[in-house]
Parts: structure tokens; C-alpha cells; sequence
């Protein structure tokens, strides 16, 4: 009966892509609402790997409807390879199965230009962009001047928009940021040529998902990055430009708050992000890169190494409130395996004081020490166990007292990147 959205309940990489995978098999629709190719969701299917920057990871299981929503921003370049590849491996043999918003703006290559430039001009005060042009057409979305997909298919209003966006696109990058203006005529072949292969993906999907949701279909909205990267209630500046928590489910997709029944945070059992800003958790030594080998944490989009850092649970408490989470998925339990004791952060001191949640200053953010619990590590193997009493004991201890801490129940335990290496608790 449920519509589930999953999010991030970190700074991104939770394991998203898997969780979603799992989903999938109870719903008839998948949706991704926000971001775009930024995102690197990891699908391991027996001993195949499959990283999906825009597709929703529902696209491995025949029969299910993969939508992507108004809210993404959509490098045509990058959708097109991505529906290549998923076609080279045998998949996606029905066209139908994926649809795409007809309002999705368009990631253009001036977006991506300026997003490169503006970083490599930023010096040590850079965000970390993954360098796809995420920031800059989501600028032009709120600004009120991007083109989105819908635009493309009409060549006369594609070539007055382009034409207006050029003058001003080609006056930031030779003036402001130094780079190489664009001709008209390079981009506009070029993207009329992908209107025509997109053509037949795209659709009204505000409209196809309400009738879904009339036809008692159930759909999972699969969120990318994490609640501490939204624009609005993350770590800002140091965020995407999009809305990653819940509420961005709705907005990204046209479907009603009133239509959303259940949502899922996907939290590690540590902490990583990628990029530049506020971590108070880090391990800058020998145990955040034992993390980091261990859970093989290098960026599934720009191959960067991952910060790592031990749970967080003033985080992941955060992420409880502004999503309204009814349960969390704890996943790369496993990656913990080794270690003799494990730290948890519970909260925050700034200036000698105790916080009783997350400042929403950075300034504060920055200079806020974390208060530890050590725990016992359980020094063993655990990727084979398939329920929860198969964990041992301090490995069972180490989920309930997240539980605890975070005041949300823990749904979910993943022990391993495959399928199977899965415990489903409720
Ligand atoms: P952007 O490119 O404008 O969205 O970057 C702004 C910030 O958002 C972060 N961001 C991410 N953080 C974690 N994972 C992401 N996806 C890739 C992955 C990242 C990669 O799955 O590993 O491959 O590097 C992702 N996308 C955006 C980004 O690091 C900036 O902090
Ligand atoms: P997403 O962006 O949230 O979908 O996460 P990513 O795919 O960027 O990164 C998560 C990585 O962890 C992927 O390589 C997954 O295959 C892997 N993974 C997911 N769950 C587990 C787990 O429980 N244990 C281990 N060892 N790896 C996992
Ligand atoms: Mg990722």
C-alpha cells in the first residue's frame, strides 16, 4: 500500500542505489526527483556491477516504470550513453519502461564550463563539485532562463532560448572566468540531434504519476546525495543545489504530500562525504583510511577518495526531524568488521558547551568538537549473516545503540554490496 521515498541521511553514498534495488521489487514505479548525473548510485547484481548516474535503479528489474522527475537537471549526453549501455547488456529491452519529465531542465555545455571554471577559480574556498554542471543549470532554473527538455523539441523556441543564453553565458566565461565562449551553431545541432533520439522517452510524468497513483500502483522515490548536502537544510555553501530531503520528493515529481506513506533514510555505520566543507568526525589517520579501504570509499562519479569518519548521530538524528523518517537502513555494517573498538559521535561541544542539535551556522558548524562512546568492535566476519540474530553480539549492541541514539527504528542492515547480504528487519 505504502509509497516509500528513500534519502540520503548523510553527506551521500549510503548506499542508496542498493537499498532502492531491493525496493524495487514492491513497487511499479521508480522516480528519481532531484539532482542529476552529479549522483553515482551502485547496483551489484551477482558479480556485475552497475553504477547509474541518472536512470532511477529500479531499471534491473523487468516490468517496473522508471521515471525521471521535473526535478532532475538532465545532461541529454550522459542520459543517452547510460540508456546505450543498459541496452549493450541486454537490459531495457522495453522503451516504455523509462520516461522522462518533459520539464527537466537541461544541462548544457556552458553549465558545465562555468562549473569547472568557477571551481578551479575558487581556490582553497571551493565546494568540490563533481564538475557536471549541477550548479549552474539549477541557477538558471531558479533564475527563470533555462531551457528544459520540452524546449528542445521545438527548434524555433530551443534557438531563442539558446540565442538569449548565449549572449549572457559567453559574457560570464570570457569576461568574468577567463574561458572559451560557444558559437550558437556548435550546441544547437548538437542537442536537436539528442531531442530527436529523447524523443520517445519523453512525457508528461506529473500527470502519468497521478494516474498511477489512481490505479493503486506503488512508487519509490529514490533520492541522490544526502540530507547534509540539501540546499536548503545542509551544510551550506558546502551542498548540491538541489532539494535532497523528502519534501523535494514532492516537489520533483508533481505527487502530493498527502500520497507519501513511508520514508527511508539510508545511513553507513560511519560517516563519509565528498567534497569540501564542515565533517566534525573525520579521521584524518590510520582509521579513516582502514575505512576508506575497507568500504572501498572512492566517488562512483569522479573516482575521488571519500573523507571517512565514525557515526554521527547528531547527524543522522537530523536527518530523522527534517525528513520525517519512519525508519533508517543502516548499510556497510561489514566495513567495521576489523576494528577493536568503534567510536560513536552522540553529540556536540562548541565554545564548552553542550548542543543539543545541529547548528545550522557553518561558522559554528566548523568549531564544533564531537563528543565520543567507545564501543567494542566484534572482530569478525559478518557479510554472511542474513538475520539479525546471526550478527554477533557487539554487532548487534553497536545497531541498537544507534537505534538509540538517533530515536528512529533501524529497518534494515546491509553486510555487503550484493543483494542477498541483507537483513530485513521489518
Ligand atoms: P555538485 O556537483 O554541484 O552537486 O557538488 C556539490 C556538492 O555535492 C556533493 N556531491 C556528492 N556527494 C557525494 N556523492 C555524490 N555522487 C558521487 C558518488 C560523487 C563522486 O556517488 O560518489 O563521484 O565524486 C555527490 N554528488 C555531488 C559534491 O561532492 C559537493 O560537495
Ligand atoms: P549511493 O550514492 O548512496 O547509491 O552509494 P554509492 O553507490 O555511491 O556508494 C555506496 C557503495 O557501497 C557502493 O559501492 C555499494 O556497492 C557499496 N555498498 C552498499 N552497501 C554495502 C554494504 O553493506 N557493505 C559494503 N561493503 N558495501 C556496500
Ligand atoms: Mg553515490
Amino acid at each position: 500500500m505504502a509509497n516509500v521515498v528513500v534519502v540520503g541521511a548523510q553527506w551521500g553514498d549510503e548506499g542508496k542505489g542498493k537499498v532502492v534495488d531491493i525496493y524495487t521489487e514492491y513497487a511499479d514505479d521508480v522516480v528519481r526527483y532531484q539532482g542529476g548525473n552529479n549522483a553515482g548510485h551502485t547496483l551489484v547484481v551477482g558479480d556485475e556491477k552497475v553504477v547509474l548516474h541518472l536512470i532511477p535503479s529500479g531499471i534491473l528489474h523487468e516490468g517496473k516504470r522508471c521515471i525521471i522527475g521535473n526535478g532532475v537537471v538532465l545532461d541529454p549526453e550522459v542520459f543517452i550513453r547510460e540508456i546505450t549501455n543498459l541496452k549493450a547488456s541486454g537490459r531495457l529491452k522495453d522503451d516504455s519502461a523509462l520516461l522522462v519529465s518533459e520539464s527537466v531542465h537541461v544541462i548544457m555545455p556552458y553549465h558545465k564550463r562555468i562549473d569547472i571554471a568557477r571551481e578551479s577559480k575558487s581556490g582553497e574556498k571551493k565546494i568540490g563539485t563533481t564538475g557536471r554542471g549541477i550548479g549552474p543549470t539549477y541557477e538558471d532554473k531558479i533564475g527563470r532562463r533555462g531551457i528544459r527538455l520540452m524546449d528542445l523539441l521545438n527548434r524555433e523556441t530551443f534557438a531563442r532560448k539558446l540565442r538569449e543564453n548565449l549572449e549572457e553565458k559567453n559574457f560570464i566565461l570570457t569576461s568574468l572566468l577567463g574561458e572559451q565562449p560557444f558559437t550558437f551553431d556548435e550546441i544547437f545541432a548538437q542537442y536537436c540531434g539528442y531531442a530527436e533520439t529523447l524523443g520517445k522517452y519523453i512525457a508528461d510524468t506529473t500527470l502519468l504519476l497521478f494516474n498511477d497513483i489512481k490505479a493503486g500502483k506503488k512508487l519509490l522515490f529514490e533520492g541522490a546525495q544526502g540530507t547534509l548536502l540539501d540546499v536548503d537544510h545542509g551544510t551550506y555553501p558546502y551542498v548540491t543545489s538541489s532539494s535532497t530531503c523528502a519534501g523535494g520528493a514532492c516537489t520533483g515529481s508533481g505527487v502530493s504530500p498527502r500520497d507519501i506513506h513511508e520514508i527511508i533514510g539510508i545511513s553507513k555505520a560511519y560517516v563519509t562525504r565528498v567534497g569540501s566543507g564542515p565533517f566534525p568526525t573525520e579521521l584524518l589517520d590510520a582509521d579513516g583510511e582502514q575505512l576508506r579501504q575497507t568500504g572501498k570509499e572512492f566517488g562512483a562519479t569522479t573516482g575521488r577518495p571519500r573523507r571517512c569518519g565514525w557515526f554521527d548521530a547528531m547527524v543522522v538524528r537530523y536527518a530523522v526531524r527534517v525528513n520525517g523518517l519512519t525508519g533508517v537502513a543502516l548499510t556497510k555494517l561489514d566495513v567495521l568488521n576489523d576494528f577493536d573498538t568503534i567510536r560513536i559521535c552522540t553529540g556536540y561541544t562548541y565554545n564548552g558547551k553542550t548542543l543539543a542539535d545541529l547548528p545550522a551556522s557553518l561558522d559554528i558548524f566548523e568549531q564544533c568538537q564531537p563528543v565520543y562512546e567507545e564501543v567494542p568492535g566484534w572482530k569478525s566476519d559478518i557479510s554472511s549473516a542474513r538475520s539479525f540474530d546471526e550478527l554477533p553480539e557487539n554487532a548487534r549492541a553497536y545497531v541498537k545503540q544507534l537505534e538509540k541514539l538517533i530515536d528512529c527504528p533501524i529497518v534494515l542492515v546491509s553486510v555487503g554490496p550484493r543483494r542477498d547480504q541483507t537483513i530485513i528487519i521489518k
